[in-house]
């Protein structure tokens, strides 16, 4: 899986009407698209995907904002994927993230910032199976 990882786009981005920019910026750098969806996620699959901050001061915040809407988590594939798609993106807080990159374009700040991207290869198989079963990644997406 290391050609593989997970964006989601934030209920921010789909709230402020950008699934469409930011699917062309991610299909511009070279990625395809493996498998999407649309749907709302539930406090405790939030909890679950963020499990790793549930200590962290902002974890409530963070479920908030993350369950406040839809979200559209997208597999993608490209060589490199981890790495290339955490350049694309940007760092968390869009202050500090690079002219061009997703977050410094559309994110308010380091709490709603638009997009997610996974930070390992193991963390991309993990967070493309909380959103995609095994079999409907074979169905539906031919995975
Ligand atoms: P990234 O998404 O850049 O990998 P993480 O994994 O450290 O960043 O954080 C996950 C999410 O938690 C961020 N995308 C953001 O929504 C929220 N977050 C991270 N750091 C903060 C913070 N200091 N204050 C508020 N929210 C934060």
């Amino acid at each position: 899986m290391s050609n593989r990882t997970l964006a989601i786009i934030k209920p921010d981005g789909v709230r402020k009407n950008l699934i469409g920019q930011i699917i062309t910026k991610i299909t511009d750098a070279g990625f395809k698209i493996k498998a999407i969806k649309m749907l709302k996620l539930t406090k405790d699959s939030a909890g679950g995907f963020y499990e790793v901050h549930k200590e962290r001061a902002f974890f409530n915040d963070l479920i908030e904002y993350m369950t406040s809407g839809p979200c559209v988590p997208i597999a993608l594939e490209k060589e490199n994927a981890v790495a290339d798609f955490r350049k694309l993106i940007g760092a968390t807080d869009p202050l500090q993230a690079e002219e061009g990159t997703i977050r410094k374009l559309y994110a308010a700040n380091k709490a709603e910032n638009v997009i997610h991207g996974s930070d390992s290869d193991e963390n991309a198989a993990i967070e493309i199976a909380h959103f995609f079963s095994r079999k409907e990644l074979l169905e539906n997406f031919g995975l």
